[in-house]
C-alpha cells in the first residue's frame, strides 16, 4: 500500500480558507434548508439508523410485500428490507402513470450528429411511452429466453434504448450487466464469461464525433474468443439482439442474432412487473481493481434504489420542473444510478446525450443546455478542465441561465476548475456539489447537500444520511484532523455493493480486511477542521484517468500478452486534464528491437485488449525493470521517473532503470 501524503495536492491553505455560503434563494425552497436541519437530520440517520431507514423506504418505494426485517448484518454481508418484495421498474414507471407525470418527458435524448453538417437526432419519452417501450421490451426478453436471474449483457451507445433495456431487464426480473461501449470484444467476451450471460443486446453501431463505433462487430469477436485451453469464452450465450442505430453493415447471424425493430414490433405492451426479493440482484457492473480481471460489483433491488433515490433528490435537490442532465455514460455506475434509477424513481426528467462534449463543436454542452433549459448539470472534473482550456468564448456563446445547481463527479476536482465551473458557468449563483462514491457504494456518500452545507471548492463536505466515514491509519485508529490517512465506512448503508459476482472470498478480502470491522474504500482522505472530508485519489494500484478506473495490473496484463514485450510496469503521472495519465515502462523479449513503430503497436494491442481508455499514454522502454530484493516492482520509483523529466521525443534507445534503482534505494 503506498504511502499517504498528510496533505493533498488538491488543496492550499488559502483554497481551503474560502467557504461559499449556500446563496439564500437557493435555501428558501431548497430540501434541506440549513446546516441546523442537516446536522439535525444527519444525527437521526446514525442514532437510530434503522428507524431511518424504515421511514425512508416506506416513504420512498412501492412494496408488493412488507419487508420483515430493515437489516440483517453479519459482516460483510449485508441485507436490507429483508423478505420484502419490489420492482425496480414498477418504482421508476407504473407509479407515476395515474399522476400528473404520466405525459411528462421522463427521458429527453439527443443524439450525436452522424456528421460534422448533420444535426443529431432528438427523441423525447414521456413516462407512458417510456413504460410502453420497456414492457414491450420485456417481452422481447422474455421470448429471447430471458427469465428471472437470468444475466444480460448490454453493450449500446447512450441512447434511450439503454434505459429501456436496463428497466426492462429489472421488470422481469433479469440482471443486467451494462458494458461501456469504449471496452473491447474480449472485455466484452471477459464479461459474458464471468457474468455467464445468457443474452447480448447491442447495435450495429454507435456514433462517436462522426465515427461509427462498430459494436456489434466487437460483439461477433467476442463471442468467437477461446480461453487458453481452446474454450470458448462464450457459450452461455444464446441469443444476440441487435438494434439499428448507426445503420453501418454487419453480419446477422440468422438463429442467433435477432433485430430489435422486428422483434418488438410483434411484442405485446402486456408485461406485468415481476414481484423481486429486496435482495435479488439487479445488476452487476465490473470495474477494475488493483489486481487481476475487474470485479463484478454486484447490487441488489431494494437498498439500491431506495438509496439511489433518495441521494438523487437531496444531492440535486430535484424539483418537478427540473430538466435534470448527468453527462455520464450508462457503462459507468453513474449513469445507472444518476442518468436512470435515480432521477426515474423520483419522476423527475433526464437528459441523455449520446456523443462527445466538443462534436461538432466545443460549445456542444451549452447549446443543449440553452436548447432544453437544463436546470441541474452533473459533470466530471476531466470534462471541466477540458472546458477551461477550449476558452470562455464557448460557453459565452449560449444563454445558461436556466442552470440553477452544477454538480462534479469521478475524480478530486481542483480548486481551480471548481472555481471557473461555478463563475463561468453558474454565473456564482449556482451551489456545486463535489460528489464522492464509487461503483461499490451504488450512491452519492459524501456531498454537501445544496442550500444547507457551505461549499470549499476541493472538498466533497460533509456525508450523506446514515453513512459513517473516517479517515483512519493503518491500524485503524481514527488519525487526527488535518492528517492524512484512509478513508473507510464504519457502518452498512442500504446503496452497498453486495458481493462480487461469484467471489465472495475476494469481496471479503479487497474491502473488509485492510481495515478490520470496516469497509476499505481504497482512497486516501483527509478531514480539515470542520470535519470536511478531503479525498486524495487512490492509495492502491488503481489509477483515475479522465474519471475513468483503470487498474494497473490489467494494462500490464494486456501489455505482457503481446509477443514481443516481456515485462511491463504501469503507474500514473499528473495530467493537467485527465488528472492522471497512464506511463507504461516495458521491457522487451530477447532479440527484439525497438523500432519507432513499436510505441503505437502496443498502444493499440492494449486498446484491443481492454479497450482505447486504457491506451498508455507513454510507453518507455528498458533494458530491466527496478526491483527490490525480493524481486518486488519499484513502483515509488517508477512513479518518480515518470512524473519527472519530459519524456524525450526519442524513445527507441533503451533506459537503464536499474541503475536509477540502486541509487534511489539502494537498501530497499
Ligand atoms: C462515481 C465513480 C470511484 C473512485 C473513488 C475515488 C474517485 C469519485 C470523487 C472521487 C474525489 C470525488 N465511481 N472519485 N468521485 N475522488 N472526489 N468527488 O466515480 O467506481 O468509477 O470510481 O473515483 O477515487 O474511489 S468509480
Amino acid at each position: 500500500m503506498a504511502q499517504i501524503p498528510a496533505t493533498s495536492s488538491i488543496e492550499s491553505v488559502s483554497t481551503e480558507k474560502r467557504v461559499f455560503a449556500p446563496p439564500k434563494a437557493f435555501s428558501k425552497t431548497a430540501q434541506v434548508k440549513s446546516l441546523a436541519e442537516y446536522r439535525k437530520l444527519y444525527k437521526e440517520s446514525i442514532t437510530a439508523p434503522e428507524k431511518f431507514w424504515a421511514k425512508q423506504a416506506k416513504q420512498e418505494l412501492v412494496w408488493s410485500r412488507p419487508w420483515k426485517k430493515v437489516l440483517e448484518w453479519k459482516e460483510p454481508v449485508a441485507k436490507w428490507f429483508v423478505g420484502g418484495q419490489l420492482n425496480v421498474s414498477e418504482n421508476c414507471l407504473d407509479r407515476h402513470l395515474g399522476t400528473a407525470r404520466a405525459n411528462k418527458a421522463a427521458l429527453i435524448w439527443e443524439g450525436e450528429p452522424a456528421a460534422e453538417d448533420r444535426p443529431g437526432e432528438r427523441r423525447v419519452l414521456t413516462y407512458k411511452q417510456l413504460h410502453h417501450e420497456v414492457c414491450r421490451f420485456g417481452n422481447v426478453l422474455k421470448q429471447a429466453g430471458a427469465t428471472k436471474g437470468d444475466r444480460v449483457l448490454i453493450y449500446l451507445p447512450m441512447v434511450p434504448e439503454a434505459a429501456i433495456a436496463m428497466l426492462a431487464c429489472a421488470r422481469i426480473g433479469a440482471v443486467h450487466s451494462v458494458v461501456f461501449g469504449g471496452f473491447s470484444a474480449q472485455s466484452v467476451a471477459d464479461r459474458i464469461f464471468d457474468s455467464q450471460a445468457k443474452l447480448v443486446i447491442t447495435a450495429d453501431g454507435g456514433f462517436r464525433r462522426g465515427a461509427v463505433v462498430p459494436l456489434k462487430q466487437n460483439v461477433d469477436a467476442a463471442l468467437e474468443l477461446k480461453n487458453a485451453q481452446g474454450e470458448l469464452l462464450t457459450k452461455s450465450i444464446e441469443k444476440v439482439v441487435v438494434l439499428r442505430r448507426a445503420g453501418n453493415e454487419i453480419n446477422f447471424q440468422a438463429g442467433r442474432d435477432l433485430w430489435w425493430h422486428e422483434e418488438i414490433a410483434k411484442a405485446s405492451a402486456n408485461c406485468p412487473a415481476v414481484p423481486m426479493d429486496s435482495e435479488a440482484p439487479l445488476f452487476i457492473l465490473y470495474t477494475s481493481g488493483s489486481t487481476g480481471k475487474p470485479k463484478g460489483i454486484l447490487h441488489t433491488t431494494g437498498g439500491y434504489l431506495l438509496y439511489a433515490k433518495l441521494t438523487a433528490r437531496y444531492v440535486f435537490d430535484l424539483r418537478e420542473e427540473d430538466v435534470y442532465w448527468c453527462t455520464a455514460d450508462i457503462g459507468w455506475v453513474t449513469g445507472h444510478s444518476y442518468v436512470v434509477y435515480g432521477p426515474l424513481a423520483n419522476g423527475a426528467t433526464s437528459l441523455m446525450y449520446e456523443g462527445a462534449p466538443n462534436f461538432p463543436e466545443a460549445d456542444r454542452f451549452w447549446s443543449i443546455v440553452e436548447r432544453y433549459g437544463v436546470t441541474t448539470l452533473y459533470t466530471a472534473p476531466t470534462a471541466i478542465r477540458a472546458f477551461m482550456k477550449w476558452g470562455v468564448e464557448w460557453p459565452k456563446k449560449h444563454d445558461l441561465s436556466s442552470l440553477r445547481l452544477l454538480g462534479s463527479v469521478g475524480e478530486p476536482i481542483n480548486p481551480e476548475a471548481w472555481i471557473w465551473y461555478y463563475e463561468t458557468i453558474g454565473g456564482k449563483r449556482c451551489p456545486i456539489v463535489d460528489t464522492w462514491w464509487q461503483t461499490e457504494t451504488g450512491g452519492i456518500m459524501i456531498s454537501p447537500l445544496p442550500g444547507a452545507i457551505p461549499t470549499k471548492p476541493g472538498s466533497a463536505s460533509l456525508p450523506f444520511f446514515g453513512i459513517v466515514p473516517e479517515v483512519v491509519d493503518d491500524a485503524g485508529r481514527p488519525v487526527p484532523r488535518n492528517s492524512g490517512g484512509k478513508l473507510v465506512v464504519r457502518k452498512p448503508w442500504p446503496g452497498m455493493l453486495r458481493g462480487l459476482w461469484g467471489d465472495p472470498k475476494r469481496y471479503q478480502q479487497v474491502y473488509w480486511t485492510e481495515v478490520a470491522g470496516s469497509y476499505f474504500t481504497g482512497d486516501g482522505c483527509r478531514q480539515d477542521k470542520d470535519g470536511y472530508f478531503w479525498i486524495v485519489g487512490r492509495i492502491d494500484d488503481v489509477l483515475n484517468v479522465a474519471g475513468h478506473r483503470i487498474g494497473t495490473a490489467e494494462v500490464e496484463s494486456a501489455l505482457v500478452s503481446h509477443q514481443k514485450v516481456a515485462e511491463a510496469a504501469v503507474v500514473g503521472r499528473p495530467d493537467d486534464l485527465k488528472g492522471q495519465a497512464l506511463v507504461a515502462f516495458v521491457t522487451l523479449k530477447s532479440g527484439v528491437k525497438v523500432d519507432p513503430g513499436l510505441q503505437d503497436e502496443l498502444r493499440q494491442h492494449v486498446a484491443k485488449e481492454i479497450g482505447p481508455v486504457a491506451k498508455p499514454d507513454d510507453i518507455r522502454f528498458a533494458e530491466a525493470l527496478p526491483k527490490t530484493r525480493s524481486g518486488k516492482i519499484m513502483r515509488r520509483l517508477l512513479k518518480q521517473i515518470a512524473s519527472g523529466a519530459e519524456i524525450k521525443g526519442d524513445t527507441t534507445t533503451l533506459e537503464d532503470l536499474n541503475v536509477l534503482a540502486k541509487l534511489a534505494a539502494p537498501d530497499e
